[in-house]
Protein backbone atom coordinates (compact mmCIF):
# COMPACT_ATOMS: atom_id res chain seq x y z
CA UNK A 1 0.00 0.00 0.00
CA UNK A 2 1.45 3.57 -0.85
CA UNK A 3 2.04 5.98 1.89
CA UNK A 4 0.13 9.01 1.36
CA UNK A 5 1.01 10.82 4.34
CA UNK A 6 2.11 14.11 1.82
CA UNK A 7 -0.72 13.52 -0.64
CA UNK A 8 -3.42 16.03 -0.13
CA UNK A 9 -6.64 15.97 0.36
CA UNK A 10 -10.01 17.30 -1.60
CA UNK A 11 -10.40 19.94 1.05
CA UNK A 12 -7.34 21.59 1.69
CA UNK A 13 -6.72 21.72 -2.32
CA UNK A 14 -10.12 23.70 -2.11
CA UNK A 15 -9.16 26.45 0.52
CA UNK A 16 -5.85 26.47 -1.24
CA UNK A 17 -7.86 27.76 -4.39
CA UNK A 18 -11.23 29.02 -2.85
CA UNK A 19 -13.82 27.11 -4.40
CA UNK A 20 -15.97 24.17 -3.29
CA UNK A 21 -14.77 20.58 -2.64
CA UNK A 22 -17.39 19.60 -5.52
CA UNK A 23 -14.97 22.06 -7.83
CA UNK A 24 -11.84 19.74 -7.02
CA UNK A 25 -13.62 16.64 -7.67
CA UNK A 26 -14.79 17.76 -10.77
CA UNK A 27 -11.23 18.55 -11.57
CA UNK A 28 -10.31 15.11 -10.34
CA UNK A 29 -13.11 13.77 -12.76
CA UNK A 30 -11.24 15.43 -15.49
CA UNK A 31 -7.77 14.23 -14.86
CA UNK A 32 -6.10 16.86 -13.99
CA UNK A 33 -4.46 15.38 -10.70
CA UNK A 34 -3.82 11.62 -9.92
CA UNK A 35 -5.66 10.33 -7.06
CA UNK A 36 -4.98 7.18 -4.61
CA UNK A 37 -8.10 5.84 -2.52
CA UNK A 38 -7.10 5.75 1.45
CA UNK A 39 -8.42 2.47 3.37
CA UNK A 40 -11.29 5.09 4.53
CA UNK A 41 -12.26 5.69 0.95
CA UNK A 42 -11.25 8.79 0.84
CA UNK A 43 -9.39 10.91 -2.20
CA UNK A 44 -5.90 11.79 -1.80
CA UNK A 45 -3.88 13.70 -4.86
CA UNK A 46 -0.37 13.17 -5.43
CA UNK A 47 1.30 16.51 -4.22
CA UNK A 48 3.39 16.17 -7.81
CA UNK A 49 0.49 16.51 -9.74
CA UNK A 50 -0.91 19.07 -7.47
CA UNK A 51 2.55 20.94 -8.25
CA UNK A 52 2.68 20.47 -12.05
CA UNK A 53 -1.04 21.99 -11.88
CA UNK A 54 0.22 24.90 -10.31
CA UNK A 55 2.30 25.47 -12.94
CA UNK A 56 0.38 25.15 -15.54
CA UNK A 57 -2.48 27.34 -14.07
CA UNK A 58 -0.28 30.29 -12.03
CA UNK A 59 -3.57 32.44 -11.90
CA UNK A 60 -5.32 30.32 -9.87
CA UNK A 61 -2.60 30.07 -7.29
CA UNK A 62 -3.16 32.93 -4.97
CA UNK A 63 -1.78 31.64 -2.04
CA UNK A 64 1.71 30.86 -3.60
CA UNK A 65 3.91 30.75 -0.45
CA UNK A 66 1.33 28.45 1.00
CA UNK A 67 1.89 26.10 -1.97
CA UNK A 68 5.81 25.85 -1.72
CA UNK A 69 5.19 24.93 1.48
CA UNK A 70 2.53 21.78 0.89
CA UNK A 71 4.33 20.84 -1.75
CA UNK A 72 7.63 21.14 0.14
CA UNK A 73 6.43 18.55 1.99
CA UNK A 74 2.99 17.82 4.39
CA UNK A 75 4.78 16.71 7.67
CA UNK A 76 3.81 18.67 10.67
CA UNK A 77 6.96 20.93 11.52
CA UNK A 78 7.76 21.72 15.21
CA UNK A 79 8.83 24.63 13.72
CA UNK A 80 5.36 25.34 12.99
CA UNK A 81 4.53 25.21 16.39
CA UNK A 82 6.94 26.98 17.76
CA UNK A 83 5.36 30.42 19.25
CA UNK A 84 8.85 32.25 19.60
CA UNK A 85 9.18 32.16 15.80
CA UNK A 86 5.94 33.13 15.65
CA UNK A 87 7.12 36.69 17.79
CA UNK A 88 9.76 36.74 16.07
CA UNK A 89 7.24 37.01 12.90
CA UNK A 90 5.06 39.45 14.31
CA UNK A 91 8.30 41.40 15.44
CA UNK A 92 9.85 41.83 12.44
CA UNK A 93 6.94 42.63 10.02
CA UNK A 94 6.29 46.37 10.77
CA UNK A 95 3.53 46.99 7.72
CA UNK A 96 0.89 44.98 6.90
CA UNK A 97 2.11 43.10 4.41
CA UNK A 98 0.59 40.20 6.13
CA UNK A 99 1.79 36.62 5.48
CA UNK A 100 -0.85 35.00 7.20
CA UNK A 101 1.45 32.60 8.79
CA UNK A 102 -1.00 30.99 11.10
CA UNK A 103 -2.96 30.35 7.85
CA UNK A 104 0.38 28.64 6.48
CA UNK A 105 0.03 26.21 9.96
CA UNK A 106 -3.27 25.09 9.20
CA UNK A 107 -2.21 24.23 6.21
CA UNK A 108 0.49 22.14 7.56
CA UNK A 109 -2.29 20.56 9.57
CA UNK A 110 -2.03 21.95 12.68
CA UNK A 111 -5.33 22.05 14.60
CA UNK A 112 -6.87 25.44 15.26
CA UNK A 113 -6.91 24.60 19.05
CA UNK A 114 -3.32 24.43 18.54
CA UNK A 115 -2.78 26.86 17.07
CA UNK A 116 -4.47 29.25 19.40
CA UNK A 117 -3.83 27.57 22.40
CA UNK A 118 0.35 26.87 21.34
CA UNK A 119 0.95 29.37 18.98
CA UNK A 120 -1.24 32.73 19.77
CA UNK A 121 -2.20 32.77 23.81
CA UNK A 122 1.64 32.49 24.48
CA UNK A 123 2.71 34.72 21.94
CA UNK A 124 0.22 37.41 23.58
CA UNK A 125 1.53 36.80 27.20
CA UNK A 126 5.37 37.22 25.92
CA UNK A 127 3.62 40.44 24.22
CA UNK A 128 2.33 41.76 27.35
CA UNK A 129 5.47 40.65 29.42
CA UNK A 130 7.73 42.83 27.45
CA UNK A 131 5.96 45.53 26.99
CA UNK A 132 5.43 45.58 31.39
CA UNK A 133 8.99 46.00 31.39
CA UNK A 134 9.50 48.45 29.26
CA UNK A 135 11.22 46.35 26.43
CA UNK A 136 8.92 47.11 23.46
CA UNK A 137 7.36 50.27 23.23
CA UNK A 138 3.83 50.72 23.55
CA UNK A 139 3.41 51.43 19.25
CA UNK A 140 5.22 47.87 18.74
CA UNK A 141 2.72 46.22 21.26
CA UNK A 142 0.10 47.94 19.06
CA UNK A 143 1.55 46.69 15.62
CA UNK A 144 2.18 43.51 16.29
CA UNK A 145 -1.02 42.60 18.01
CA UNK A 146 -3.02 44.10 15.20
CA UNK A 147 -0.55 42.20 12.74
CA UNK A 148 -2.06 38.91 14.93
CA UNK A 149 -5.74 39.98 14.65
CA UNK A 150 -5.45 40.42 10.97
CA UNK A 151 -3.54 37.10 10.61
CA UNK A 152 -6.86 35.80 12.70
CA UNK A 153 -8.90 37.08 10.65
CA UNK A 154 -7.28 35.00 7.58
CA UNK A 155 -7.40 31.79 9.71
CA UNK A 156 -10.81 32.82 9.70
CA UNK A 157 -11.36 32.36 6.06
CA UNK A 158 -10.25 28.81 6.16
CA UNK A 159 -12.60 27.42 8.76
CA UNK A 160 -15.43 25.81 6.84
CA UNK A 161 -18.52 26.08 9.51
CA UNK A 162 -20.94 24.57 9.10
CA UNK A 163 -24.15 26.52 9.84
CA UNK A 164 -27.55 26.76 9.11
CA UNK A 165 -30.57 26.55 10.50
CA UNK A 166 -30.65 24.82 13.83
CA UNK A 167 -27.01 25.11 14.89
CA UNK A 168 -26.52 26.34 17.86
CA UNK A 169 -26.03 29.99 18.69
CA UNK A 170 -23.21 31.64 20.97
CA UNK A 171 -23.11 34.66 22.18
CA UNK A 172 -19.19 36.66 22.77
CA UNK A 173 -18.57 39.33 24.63
CA UNK A 174 -15.69 41.58 26.87
CA UNK A 175 -17.09 42.79 30.05
CA UNK A 176 -17.48 45.74 31.27
CA UNK A 177 -14.19 47.93 31.67
CA UNK A 178 -12.72 45.01 29.06
CA UNK A 179 -11.08 46.28 25.65
CA UNK A 180 -9.42 43.27 25.12
CA UNK A 181 -11.30 41.83 22.11
CA UNK A 182 -8.44 39.16 20.71
CA UNK A 183 -10.00 36.21 22.98
CA UNK A 184 -13.13 36.90 21.46
CA UNK A 185 -11.92 36.02 18.02
CA UNK A 186 -10.24 33.18 19.55
CA UNK A 187 -13.53 31.50 20.89
CA UNK A 188 -15.56 32.52 17.76
CA UNK A 189 -12.48 30.45 15.65
CA UNK A 190 -12.98 27.13 17.84
CA UNK A 191 -16.76 27.39 17.77
CA UNK A 192 -16.83 28.04 14.07
CA UNK A 193 -15.17 25.29 13.62
CA UNK A 194 -17.71 22.96 15.87
CA UNK A 195 -20.46 24.62 13.67
CA UNK A 196 -21.55 27.10 16.03
CA UNK A 197 -23.68 30.93 14.85
CA UNK A 198 -21.67 32.95 16.84
CA UNK A 199 -22.52 37.03 17.65
CA UNK A 200 -19.49 38.86 18.45
CA UNK A 201 -20.69 41.39 20.46
CA UNK A 202 -16.84 42.85 21.22
CA UNK A 203 -15.16 45.22 23.92
CA UNK A 204 -16.75 47.15 27.18
CA UNK A 205 -20.32 45.39 27.27
CA UNK A 206 -23.15 46.07 30.33
CA UNK A 207 -25.34 42.87 31.43
CA UNK A 208 -27.56 44.27 30.31
CA UNK A 209 -26.71 44.21 26.63
CA UNK A 210 -25.55 40.45 26.44
CA UNK A 211 -28.79 39.40 28.48
CA UNK A 212 -30.15 41.43 25.46
CA UNK A 213 -28.52 40.39 23.00
CA UNK A 214 -28.40 36.52 23.94
CA UNK A 215 -32.54 36.79 24.16
CA UNK A 216 -32.60 37.81 21.11
CA UNK A 217 -30.39 35.90 19.25
CA UNK A 218 -31.51 32.40 21.02
CA UNK A 219 -28.13 31.79 22.23
CA UNK A 220 -27.78 28.91 23.73
CA UNK A 221 -24.03 29.58 25.12
CA UNK A 222 -22.92 33.06 26.55
CA UNK A 223 -19.16 33.54 26.82
CA UNK A 224 -18.16 36.38 29.01
CA UNK A 225 -14.44 37.56 28.83
CA UNK A 226 -12.26 39.40 30.67
CA UNK A 227 -8.03 39.78 30.36
CA UNK A 228 -8.41 43.31 32.13
CA UNK A 229 -11.04 45.22 33.77
CA UNK A 230 -11.24 47.58 37.47
CA UNK A 231 -14.69 47.32 37.35
CA UNK A 232 -16.10 44.75 40.15
CA UNK A 233 -17.90 41.57 38.31
CA UNK A 234 -19.76 40.14 41.47
CA UNK A 235 -23.23 41.55 40.57
CA UNK A 236 -22.84 41.99 36.78
CA UNK A 237 -22.14 37.77 36.78
CA UNK A 238 -25.37 37.38 39.03
CA UNK A 239 -27.23 39.46 36.71
CA UNK A 240 -26.21 37.17 33.83
CA UNK A 241 -25.89 33.93 35.10
CA UNK A 242 -29.70 34.75 37.04
CA UNK A 243 -30.64 34.97 33.34
CA UNK A 244 -28.91 32.08 31.97
CA UNK A 245 -29.97 30.02 34.99
CA UNK A 246 -33.68 30.74 33.78
CA UNK A 247 -33.59 30.35 30.24
CA UNK A 248 -31.11 27.38 30.30
CA UNK A 249 -28.47 28.67 28.66
CA UNK A 250 -25.21 27.87 29.34
CA UNK A 251 -22.44 30.45 30.52
CA UNK A 252 -18.98 29.67 30.26
CA UNK A 253 -16.20 32.46 31.44
CA UNK A 254 -12.72 33.21 30.98
CA UNK A 255 -9.29 34.97 30.75
CA UNK A 256 -6.54 35.93 33.15
CA UNK A 257 -8.73 38.52 34.72
CA UNK A 258 -11.62 37.24 35.39
CA UNK A 259 -11.71 37.14 39.58
CA UNK A 260 -10.37 34.22 41.30
CA UNK A 261 -14.03 34.23 43.20
CA UNK A 262 -16.11 33.85 40.41
CA UNK A 263 -14.00 30.78 38.99
CA UNK A 264 -15.80 27.75 40.63
CA UNK A 265 -18.40 25.89 38.79
CA UNK A 266 -22.23 25.65 39.44
CA UNK A 267 -24.81 24.49 37.38
CA UNK A 268 -24.72 25.85 33.75
CA UNK A 269 -21.31 27.73 34.48
CA UNK A 270 -18.07 27.04 33.99
CA UNK A 271 -14.63 29.33 34.15
CA UNK A 272 -11.85 28.27 32.01
CA UNK A 273 -8.56 29.46 32.04
CA UNK A 274 -7.39 26.61 28.63
CA UNK A 275 -9.04 27.46 25.24
CA UNK A 276 -8.28 23.28 25.00
CA UNK A 277 -10.34 22.56 27.96
CA UNK A 278 -13.36 24.59 26.29
CA UNK A 279 -13.07 23.24 23.05
CA UNK A 280 -13.86 19.95 24.60
CA UNK A 281 -16.41 21.42 26.65
CA UNK A 282 -18.35 23.14 23.76
CA UNK A 283 -18.53 19.88 20.99
CA UNK A 284 -20.64 18.33 23.96
CA UNK A 285 -22.86 21.35 24.17
CA UNK A 286 -24.20 21.61 20.93
CA UNK A 287 -24.67 19.07 17.96
CA UNK A 288 -23.59 20.92 14.55
CA UNK A 289 -26.16 20.57 12.19
C1 LIG B 1 -3.13 43.23 23.26
C2 LIG B 1 -3.21 43.83 24.64
C3 LIG B 1 -3.82 45.07 24.78
C4 LIG B 1 -4.46 45.80 23.61
C5 LIG B 1 -5.81 45.14 23.26
C6 LIG B 1 -6.03 45.13 21.79
C7 LIG B 1 -7.31 44.45 21.43
N1 LIG B 1 -8.02 45.10 20.56
O1 LIG B 1 -7.65 43.38 21.90
C8 LIG B 1 -4.62 47.24 24.18
C9 LIG B 1 -3.43 48.06 23.73
C10 LIG B 1 -5.88 47.96 23.78
C11 LIG B 1 -4.52 46.99 25.66
C12 LIG B 1 -4.96 47.89 26.59
C13 LIG B 1 -4.73 47.77 27.94
N2 LIG B 1 -4.03 46.79 28.54
CO1 LIG B 1 -3.53 45.21 27.66
N3 LIG B 1 -2.71 43.62 26.95
C14 LIG B 1 -2.68 43.15 25.76
C15 LIG B 1 -1.95 41.79 25.75
C16 LIG B 1 -0.57 41.97 25.14
C17 LIG B 1 -2.70 40.66 25.05
C18 LIG B 1 -4.16 40.55 25.50
C19 LIG B 1 -4.83 39.29 25.02
O2 LIG B 1 -5.52 39.28 24.01
N4 LIG B 1 -4.62 38.18 25.73
C20 LIG B 1 -5.23 36.93 25.34
C21 LIG B 1 -4.93 35.76 26.28
C22 LIG B 1 -3.49 35.40 26.19
O3 LIG B 1 -5.45 36.10 27.48
P1 LIG B 1 -5.88 35.28 28.76
O4 LIG B 1 -6.57 36.36 29.50
O5 LIG B 1 -4.75 34.62 29.38
O6 LIG B 1 -7.00 34.16 28.34
C23 LIG B 1 -6.72 32.83 27.98
C24 LIG B 1 -7.73 31.88 28.58
O7 LIG B 1 -8.17 32.27 29.83
C25 LIG B 1 -8.82 31.82 27.54
N5 LIG B 1 -9.94 32.71 27.66
C26 LIG B 1 -9.93 34.05 27.71
N6 LIG B 1 -11.17 34.52 27.76
C27 LIG B 1 -12.00 33.46 27.72
C28 LIG B 1 -13.40 33.40 27.75
C29 LIG B 1 -14.01 32.15 27.71
C30 LIG B 1 -15.50 32.07 27.73
C31 LIG B 1 -13.24 30.99 27.65
C32 LIG B 1 -13.90 29.69 27.60
C33 LIG B 1 -11.84 31.06 27.61
C34 LIG B 1 -11.24 32.30 27.65
O8 LIG B 1 -8.21 32.13 26.32
C35 LIG B 1 -6.93 32.70 26.49
C36 LIG B 1 -5.94 31.82 25.77
O9 LIG B 1 -5.52 30.72 26.49
C37 LIG B 1 -1.94 41.47 27.29
C38 LIG B 1 -0.87 40.47 27.73
C39 LIG B 1 -1.50 39.18 28.25
N7 LIG B 1 -0.83 38.53 29.14
O10 LIG B 1 -2.59 38.79 27.88
C40 LIG B 1 -1.93 42.87 27.91
C41 LIG B 1 -2.49 43.05 29.31
C42 LIG B 1 -3.72 42.21 29.54
N8 LIG B 1 -2.90 44.52 29.35
C43 LIG B 1 -2.64 45.07 30.42
C44 LIG B 1 -2.94 46.42 30.70
C45 LIG B 1 -2.43 46.98 32.01
C46 LIG B 1 -3.68 47.20 29.79
C47 LIG B 1 -4.14 48.66 30.00
C48 LIG B 1 -4.67 49.00 31.38
C49 LIG B 1 -2.96 49.55 29.60
C50 LIG B 1 -3.22 51.04 29.80
N9 LIG B 1 -2.52 51.56 30.79
O11 LIG B 1 -4.00 51.62 29.11
C51 LIG B 1 -5.22 48.78 28.93
C52 LIG B 1 -6.57 48.36 29.49
C53 LIG B 1 -7.66 48.55 28.53
C54 LIG B 1 -8.92 47.96 29.09
N10 LIG B 1 -9.66 48.68 29.86
O12 LIG B 1 -9.21 46.83 28.81
C55 LIG B 1 -1.99 44.15 31.44
C56 LIG B 1 -2.96 43.71 32.56
C57 LIG B 1 -2.22 43.61 33.88
C58 LIG B 1 -3.15 43.24 35.00
N11 LIG B 1 -3.85 42.14 34.89
O13 LIG B 1 -3.18 43.92 35.95
C59 LIG B 1 -1.47 42.98 30.51
C60 LIG B 1 -1.39 41.59 31.18
C61 LIG B 1 -0.06 43.42 30.03
C62 LIG B 1 0.93 43.52 31.15
N12 LIG B 1 1.68 42.48 31.44
O14 LIG B 1 1.05 44.54 31.75
N13 LIG B 1 -3.95 45.78 25.92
Amino acid sequence: MKNLRNWLTTSEISKIFKVNVSTIKRWIDKGFFRVSVTSGGHRRVDPKDFKAFIAKYPKLAGNSYVIKKIIKGKELNKKALNWQNYYIYLYSNSSLNVQNKLEEMFLLNVSVVDILQNVVAPTLVHIGKLWQKGKISIYDEHRMTFLLRMDLLGLEKLISGRIGFGSPTAVLGCVAGDNHEIPLLMLHLLLKQQGYRTVILGINNPASEIIHASRKEYASLICLTQTFSKIRLDSYFDKVYKYAKSSKVWLASGGAGWPITLRKSKKGYRYFDSLSEFNKFSKKLGKPV
